[in-house]
């Protein structure tokens, strides 16, 4: 196809203007046209089993240059661009990045959509299409402020389907709309993302300048935001009104599709396979029997087939993070499923004598329980982390059901994350080792026979220098920083957890600082990034923002320290800023407390990217050491099974460490320092210092020392170029394991098996 003439002919058609004299903004809104028709008559992927992976979250990114590179179209349209002075990126700007999502999880379900349509396997995404997203981040006297985050525009990617199914609450009767996104594979085909809303949700009766709205009128809030704050009962209760809007929808969307087959219903796990992503969509399951009951089946036949139409995909080991609903929630939000529920664990009752398999405990509800009981297939989401599920977290479940049990560690797209974030690298490996990687990733493998050739190191690290004079540029326009491609790129960016370590990271850099000020000069210059959304409601990861924030700005008013140390927090970070973040990364910071990260995906994508890990032995940085061996990654801290011994003997007290070691407690107690408190919030700032004194629940301190030996040694390291672009080569070559097209090929092998 004459692309260029595809782009002149939308031009006069929509502008009456000629191609040459239209502005980005139209050329964005033409180009959106012409790939949503191109998808338009792309064939659907099709078969005699379908697999509905259901989730909360679906976190896309932008599409524009997605759906451009899997229609095989991206080289000619970059190539009419670059022939109007302007690049794709320029373009991309106008496209407004959807807000349903909200990290690993969200981005996670997004990967698999890539890649089960480029498996050509038959499988929808099943989600809710959030007016006002997660919330836009703002800092505001170095502080978070939330904001709505609007995203949906007048011409977008969403189809509306024109289809509406009935959701019964307890008190009251919604229509649910169904609205769809093409999802073309890289082969061609599609599936679609479905993605449902209510026309009565109001825009309007969130407050302006914050993200507060009535949370009591459920028809004007229910599809406002992801995750509504659930620090109050209401907002608990709100997000139990989701859930079930989203399952009852789901489930008789499916049911519908199967009908339209002429399935035999009573036969339904012989066509349909349900993934649960995490325990946001559980009540799918007592919502699916329900419904199959009203279809004839009795209660027998209805549990039996969705236990095997159901597969559950756990992502934490974290209790707090795995969801429990009192039964009078579902009494009030969905009456019709608790005498379901009470069979359900019954059930489970005469399966197992043991209270903590039951259900119900308590009069709380326990999903993940309800999960595993009634799926075919429980797995996490890493080697080590399924391996705890096993040993230690759901082990009474394991010695129930072993057979259940199973692995699949994540895996991210190559196309967004290679092809499109980082087209010279991609260019230099087909050079290298042709294209073939491209279809199967493992033969990256090819590219470690380059790691110690000179010339190529050279290539790389003439890459990554572009790629960082890139994101310099990027910075600069979002957010006004500015920051020295001659430095030392090390980035931390994922949500904002105590787990995650991010106030670790800055005792570290208090420490740099510190030394810095006392004489010690750096053989580089070092900017370490950070990037990462807290959680409205969670005043603690809120403290370390702000903490982030202070020590930011007062080193950038240190004329000596900021000559060799400079703090950048990005404000808002999404997968937009990913993409530009991640290529351009010397250092990939996964410095979780072993065994509380379950996976992690950016681990991945940095490495994919050429960047060294510095990190601990947990989740998929296990397999990652693996894979590259010692020598190409740094790896520090206690490991999981002793964590694990200090939470069930309670022995870890931070006040132990603190008396020993006077280093650590002078680098805790600067956060409440005169220089701090100068420019912060003195009870912010002391709230954070308290915690970390006297609970750090997450252990920041055990490995801090460890930590602060292991990224010297990592600088040190960077200071010799050619041993270091040979570990980043060594990086590349390894990573063709974590292409989430094998993760998705051993889904469908070992749960879903279609096709
Ligand atoms: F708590 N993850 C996430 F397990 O992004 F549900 N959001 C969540 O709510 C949860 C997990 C939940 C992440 C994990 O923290 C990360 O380790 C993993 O790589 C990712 O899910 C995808 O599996």
């Amino acid at each position: 196809m004459n692309m260029e003439k595809m782009m002149q002919d939308k031009a006069v058609s929509m502008y009456g203007s000629d191609l040459s004299n239209c502005s980005n903004e139209q050329i964005y809104l033409l180009l959106l046209d012409i790939t949503k028709d191109l998808m338009a008559n792309a064939p659907l992927i099709e078969g005699d089993r379908k697999l509905y992976y259901i989730s909360a979250e679906f976190l896309i990114g932008k599409l524009l240059s997605n759906n451009l590179l899997n229609l095989g179209v991206y080289d000619q349209v970059r190539d009419v661009l670059a022939g109007m002075g302007k690049t794709l990126a320029e373009i991309e700007e106008i496209e407004p990045e959807p807000s349903l999502g909200n990290g690993g999880l969200g981005r996670l379900a997004a990967c698999f959509l890539d890649s089960i349509a480029t498996l050509e396997l038959p499988g929808d995404g099943v989600g809710l299409n959030y007016h006002l997203g997660l919330f836009h981040q703002k800092f505001e006297n170095r502080k978070q402020k939330e904001l709505p985050d609007p995203w949906m525009t007048a011409q977008s990617w969403l189809n509306d389907t024109g289809k509406y199914y009935p959701v019964h609450f307890g008190n009251m009767d919604v229509e649910a709309h169904l609205k769809s996104m093409d999802v073309i594979g890289y082969t061609g085909k599609k599936n679609q993302l479905l993605l449902f809303d209510l026309d009565t949700v109001t825009e309007a009766i969130v407050e302006s300048d914050s993200i507060n709205f009535d949370k009591n009128d459920v028809k004007e809030n229910l599809t406002l935001f992801l995750y509504p704050d659930d620090s109050d009962e209401v907002g608990r209760k709100l997000r139990v009104y989701q859930q079930y809007f989203l399952v009852s929808a789901g489930a008789q969307m499916i049911l519908e599709d199967v009908k339209a087959h002429s399935w035999d219903l009573k036969n339904i796990s012989d066509h349909v396979v349900i993934q649960i992503n995490d325990t946001h969509p559980s009540m799918v399951i007592p919502e699916l029997i329900r419904l199959l009951m009203e279809n004839g089946l009795s209660l027998e036949e209805a549990v039996a087939q969705t236990e095997k139409v159901c597969a559950y995909t756990n992502h934490t080991i974290l209790a707090e993070a795995l969801e429990k609903w009192p039964s009078h929630f579902i009494e009030q939000v969905a009456p019709q499923l608790m005498p379901i529920i009470r069979e359900l664990d019954a059930i489970a009752a005469k399966r197992d004598d043991n209270p903590k398999t039951r259900i119900i405990q308590n009069d709380i509800i326990h999903m993940a329980n309800m999960d595993i009981h009634f799926s075919k297939s429980t797995n996490g989401v890493a080697k080590i982390h399924t391996d705890i599920l096993k040993d230690t977290e759901l082990h009474d479940f394991y010695r129930l059901y072993p057979e259940k049990f199973n692995n699949k560690t994540n895996g991210i797209t190559f196309r967004r994350w290679l092809q499109a974030c980082n087209p010279q690298l991609t260019k230099w490996i087909i050079s290298k080792i042709g294209d073939g990687f491209l279809k199967d990733s493992i033969e990256l493998e090819a590219l470690k026979k380059y790691a110690a050739d000179p010339e190529c190191q050279k290539e790389v690290l003439a890459i990554k220098r572009e790629k960082k004079e890139e994101l310099a540029v990027f910075l600069k326009n979002r957010q006004g920083v500015e920051i020295d491609p001659n430095s030392i790129f090390d980035i931390q960016v994922k949500r904002l957890h105590e787990y995650k370590r991010q106030q670790m990271n800055l005792l570290s850099v208090i420490n740099l600082y510190q030394e810095i000020k006392n004489g010690y000069v750096p053989e580089e210059k070092v900017t370490v990034i950070f990037g990462a959304k807290a959680a409205p409601a969670y005043i603690l990861a809120k403290d370390i923002i702000h903490a982030i924030l202070v020590l930011s700005d007062l080193i950038a008013k240190d004329e000596v320290a900021s000559k060799y140390l400079q703090v950048v927090m990005v404000e808002n970070y999404d997968v937009t800023c990913a993409e530009k973040l991640i290529p351009a990364a010397d250092i990939s910071e996964q410095i979780s407390l072993a065994s509380k990260e379950a996976s992690g995906t950016s681990n991945m994508k940095f490495m994919l990217n050429g960047a060294v890990t510095l990190g601990t032995d947990d989740g998929a940085n296990v397999e990652i050491h693996h894979l590259v061996g010692d020598d190409n990654i740094f790896i520090f801290g206690v490991d999981s099974d002793t964590v694990i011994k200090h939470y069930e003997k309670a022995d870890y007290h931070p006040q132990d460490i603190l008396a020993q070691d006077s280093k650590v407690r002078e680098l805790v107690d600067f956060l409440v320092s005169e220089e701090m408190i100068a420019l912060g919030d003195q009870t912010s700032l002391g709230r954070l210092h308290h915690d970390i004194t006297t609970k750090d629940w997450f252990m920041a301190l055990i490995d801090l020392e460890s930590y602060m030996n292991c990224r010297k040694e990592a600088y040190a390291a960077y200071a010799d170029q050619n041993r270091w672009a040979q570990m980043m080569i060594n990086n590349i070559a390894a990573a063709g394991f974590f292409s989430s097209d094998r993760t998705i090929a051993q889904y469908n092998e070992e749960i879903w098996k279609l096709k």
